[in-house]
Order: C-alpha cells, then sequence, then structure tokens
C-alpha cells in the first residue's frame, strides 16, 4: 500500500508546482488550447472548458505595474484594477500574454470602464451583469448573456460548444468544488491544523491547476493527511488561538500583510475566507439534473458580490460560515477605492453586531507600508476577543 504524504510535504509540493503554472499555461498555448483570460468569478468556467480552453484569472495583486497603468487610470482607483492593466499594459503578466481574449462583466465601475482600454491590447468580451440576483427580469438578462458568451467563444475560436460538453464541465467544476470545500472543512477542526496562509496557497494551487486529476488528487491527499494526522494526535496546531474569518474584496499576495498581522504578530489564526477564489465561489454547485446552459446561468448569477444590490446573501453566507469554523472574529478586507465593499461595511458590521459577532474593517492597498498599522489595530482587536 502506497504511503500517505504528510501534509508538509503535499504544501511544500504544492508551492512548488503553484511556481510553475504560467509554464503550464505557455504549453497549452503552444498545443494551440484557447486561453480565456478572465477577472471575476462570475464568468461560467464550464463554457470554457466546454470550448476546449483553459481560463486564467487576470486579476493582479503586485503593486508593481500600478504607476504605469497611471499614465492611464486615475491614481484614486481600486489596485486591483490598476495592477491588472499595468500588468497588461507592459506585458509583463504571463496569463495576460497567452491569453487569446479577455471576459469582463459589468460589476464595478472602475473594472468595467477599464475594459475600455484593456479593449485595445486584446479582444475584450462584457458581459452585462444583472445588478440584482432577485427576480425574473435579471434571471432572464443573465441566462440571455450566457448565451451571448457561448456565441462569441464558438464564433471566435470557430468550433460549437455541444451539450455534453458543458454536461462534462459542469460535472468537473463541480468536482473540483466539492475536493475544495472538503479540504476548507478541515479548518473546521478545533484547533485548526491549518494556517490562513496555508488555506490561501491550497485555493490559489487549484486556481491555475486547470482542474487537472492530478491537482485535484494532491488536495484530497493533503486533506486525508491533515485528517489522519489529527486522528493520530500528530497536528502542528497552537491551541486557544482565535479564530477569524476573511470577508470583503479577493486576496492576493500583496495582503499577504494581514493575514500575517492576524496570525504572526496577533497570535490569531484565520479559519476561513468568504472572499472570492474561496468559500464564496466554491460553495455553490451547478446542477447536474438541468439543462446545462439553465445551471450554468443560474448558479453564477447567485454570488454573492457586493456589486448586487442588495446583496443580502453576504449576510447568509457569514452567519452560516461563523456557525461553521465555530468564529471568534470577522476582519473585512477592503481595498482603497473599492466603494461597493466600502458601503457594505455598514450593514455587514451592524448584522454581525447582532449576531454578537465582534466585527474589523480594515482597508489597505498593495504596498507593504502600511504593515505596522494593520498590526496594532488587528493585535488590538484580537486581544479585545
Ligand atoms: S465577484 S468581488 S471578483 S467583482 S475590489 S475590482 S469590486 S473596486 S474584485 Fe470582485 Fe468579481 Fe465581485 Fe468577486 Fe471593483 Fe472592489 Fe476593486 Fe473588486
Amino acid at each position: 500500500m502506497a504511503t500517505l504524504r504528510s501534509s508538509r510535504a503535499l504544501l511544500d509540493h504544492i508551492s512548488e508546482e503553484s511556481l510553475a503554472a504560467p509554464v503550464r499555461v505557455k504549453e497549452a498555448k503552444e498545443r494551440g488550447v484557447p486561453v480565456v483570460g478572465t477577472f471575476c468569478v462570475f464568468t461560467p468556467w464550464e463554457l470554457v472548458r466546454a470550448i476546449g480552453g483553459i481560463s486564467v484569472s487576470l486579476c493582479s495583486t503586485s503593486e508593481k505595474p500600478i504607476a504605469a497603468a497611471e499614465a492611464h487610470l486615475p491614481r484614486n482607483l481600486c489596485p486591483l484594477i490598476k495592477s491588472s492593466y499595468g500588468f497588461a499594459l507592459t506585458d509583463t503578466c504571463p496569463y495576460f500574454h497567452f491569453c487569446d481574449i479577455v471576459i469582463g462583466e459589468t460589476t464595478c465601475d472602475g473594472k468595467k470602464k477599464m475594459y475600455e482600454y484593456l479593449n485595445r491590447l486584446r479582444p475584450v468580451h462584457v458581459m452585462q451583469l444583472p445588478q440584482t440576483t432577485e427576480g425574473e427580469t435579471a434571471r432572464a438578462l443573465w441566462r440571455a448573456e450566457t448565451e451571448r458568451l457561448k456565441s462569441v467563444l464558438e464564433s471566435f475560436y470557430g468550433r460549437a460548444i455541444t451539450d455534453d460538453a458543458l454536461r462534462e464541465a459542469i460535472r468537473l467544476k463541480n468536482r473540483e468544488r466539492r475536493v475544495l470545500n472538503r479540504f476548507f472543512a478541515v479548518a473546521r477542526l478545533d484547533p485548526s491544523p491549518l494556517t490562513g496562509l496555508e488555506i490561501l496557497a491550497v485555493s490559489d494551487y487549484l486556481k491555475y491547476s486547470m482542474a487537472s486529476e492530478e491537482a485535484l488528487g494532491v488536495v484530497e491527499e493533503l486533506t486525508a493527511a491533515l485528517e489522519e494526522e489529527r486522528r493520530r494526535g500528530k497536528g502542528r496546531e497552537a491551541e486557544g488561538r482565535k479564530r477569524i474569518l476573511i470577508t470583503g474584496c479577493p486576496l492576493g499576495k500583496s495582503l499577504h500583510k494581514v493575514i500575517r498581522a492576524v496570525e504572526e504578530q496577533g497570535g490569531g489564526v484565520v479559519v476561513a475566507f468568504e472572499n472570492c477564489g474561496n468559500l464564496k465561489s466554491s460553495t455553490d454547485l451547478a446542477d447536474e439534473s438541468r439543462p446545462p446552459m439553465e445551471a450554468i446561468a443560474d448558479r453564477y448569477l447567485h454570488i454573492p458580490c457586493s456589486c448586487m444590490s442588495p446583496n443580502p446573501r453576504r449576510l447568509e453566507f457569514l452567519s452560516r460560515f461563523r456557525e461553521e469554523y465555530s468564529v471568534d472574529g470577522v476582519v473585512d478586507v477592503i481595498l482603497q477605492a473599492c466603494h461597493t465593499y466600502a458601503v457594505e461595511s455598514f450593514s455587514v458590521r451592524e448584522y454581525l453586531k447582532g449576531l454578537g459577532i465582534p466585527y474589523i474593517a480594515v482597508e489597505t492597498d498593495y504596498s507593504q507600508g502600511d504593515e505596522g498599522q494593520l498590526s496594532t489595530r488587528l493585535n488590538a482587536f484580537l486581544e479585545m476577543l
């Protein structure tokens, strides 16, 4: 019988493999595989898969190209938008470099206006996203937009998307979501055997693994190893740390400073991320028993993004996850100039107060200059818990 690798060995393997992600995209491109750039978890992954392509996330989290982007974009704009555009403009992001077409959605104002400029560098198709998830009109619009994306991809690549290919893509993406959800659920153990940085390393790894069986198998093996180590009393975790849920804007490497402030300086541990790329985008599955285009459209429309008005599902998610993950406090990470998350902060605070859950909002950007300030604020928050 094969020996189970330790969780440490598997986490090291994941870090190494993640570094090779750009090479995998380059190789796919050289093999003639369609490479589709995306910005948002509203893009129906299954359509890209069904055309035989791979979907690469273009949301960037580095400060480096922001100065270049500011030649075209205002300084007072969300760093995620400026960073992503700056990478494209300077042709320094391998994922943008290899992508044939970009799919965007009308989420926040900054992103949708940036797509107009991005269109000068690559063909950009923008899906018209309804501003609410409720009601027949929104659903009909989004279903029509999902059909329109299908036609755009078919004519761009000169091939058809069949129902069989869609059903297969739905099954595969659901499998990936289940694997990720089972992995996230390990952090429900008390004490959690994972740190927040490790959780993010695994979700980032799957983001660029193109749902390969090998990568899914590695994450399943890691989940099993963590559970087995716990059964045998071999955990690496420290007891008595305050359990934190992170919500808000998407997180990337430049925002690891927030997690470090919680875990290294504050003595807490992040047990759940409600953000995109994590629980927000993995929790819901597409219904495999329904006609595929309908199942795909309905599954994506219900993502609880702050661009939706109203956005009650975010509060439902927060309530559910704080129970499932036995959360002691919630940290809302808001990127500078992100109006939708900044405005929603008040209702999130109010709602969590009603549940008796301590909450703090921190506004930040991709620079590392505020690390000390973040550490002081989050330390005080953790001490108060
Ligand atoms: S589904 S969260 S990935 S829109 S942080 S660019 S909202 S100003 S990233 Fe997002 Fe899709 Fe929603 Fe998720 Fe605008 Fe805010 Fe910047 Fe943002």
